[in-house]
């Protein structure tokens, strides 16, 4: 991580990192989701969304420790790390209003979220759930998806923000929705303010999220299990470890 990007993640509580994942592996993610995860008959467009997609095979196992990702995932979260959850994102443009709840701005260090938090001490960021979104398609401005406050993971007025700001219904200057390429990863900290913005593309939004907490804690009422994966690493089987303190191992080979 270039100490560039460390600014930039103190300024703005979210990072694009640029070309994480080759042509060829979004391809092949993205032939995997169209087998397993298929357009519903009915389908008119608006959001779809499922879970454990780590579990999908290789192409999706080895996301879980991606090694342009881990010098990120040490920086900013230490060398205690677990997977707390993953699931992906689909979007369709529709004509309906979308009313999914969980898509309006949210986030921020809220008591009722207390593993939403972002920390800087001494040099050292540490973060609370912690997110790396896989980009899978491109997203240009005006598309919608994924959006934020810059820099609310630092704000003490959380509940200042306007309903209707929440809600996308008023656009206000200083809600983000930051353009990728298919290939970047979104890394942001649930401590920012975030949502996802009705999709206005022509194109199909495609992001899978992989969510990070620091060992100790655990965002999902559930935890991995290791017997429903085939061939996993000891690096992988620490990191999808459920949350502990005493005597927990580092989560990457060759940390101590
Ligand atoms: O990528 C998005 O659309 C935002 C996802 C989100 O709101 C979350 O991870 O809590």
């Amino acid at each position: 991580m270039t100490s560039e990007e460390k600014f930039l993640v103190d300024l703005q509580g979210y990072l694009i990192i640029k070309n994480v994942l080759t042509p060829d592996e979004v391809s092949t993610l993205n032939e995997i989701m169209d087998e397993r995860f298929p357009v519903p008959d009915e389908y008119s467009g608006g959001r779809r969304s499922v879970s454990r997609i780590c579990q999908w095979g290789k192409p999706y196992q080895a996301l879980i420790d991606h090694p342009k990702l881990l010098p990120y995932l040490l920086e900013l979260m230490g060398p205690k790390f677990r997977l707390d959850h993953d699931y992906c994102i689909l979007m369709k443009r529709s004509e309906e209003k979308d009313t999914n709840y969980a898509g309006r701005l949210h986030g921020g260090e809220v008591d009722h979220s207390p593993d939403h938090w972002y920390k800087y001490r001494d040099g050292v960021i540490r973060n609370g759930l912690t997110v790396f979104s896989f980009c899978l398609s491109h997203v240009a401005e005006g598309d919608g998806g994924f959006s934020c406050i810059p820099g609310s993971h630092k704000s003490n007025f959380y509940d200042f923000i306007p309903r209707e700001v929440r809600t996308f219904d008023q656009p206000a200057h200083y809600v983000a929705q930051p353009a990728v390429e298919a290939g970047d990863v979104i890394f942001f900290t649930e401590a920012l303010v975030h949502g996802t913005m009705p999709w206005m593309g022509d194109h199909e939004r495609r992001s899978i999220l992989y969510k990070y907490s620091p060992g100790h804690s655990a965002w999902s009422q559930s935890y991995y299990d290791l017997d429903e994966f085939e061939g996993l690493t000891e690096q992988q089987k620490r990191i999808l470890a459920p949350p502990s303190v005493g005597r927990r191992p580092n989560s990457l080979e060759g940390e101590g």
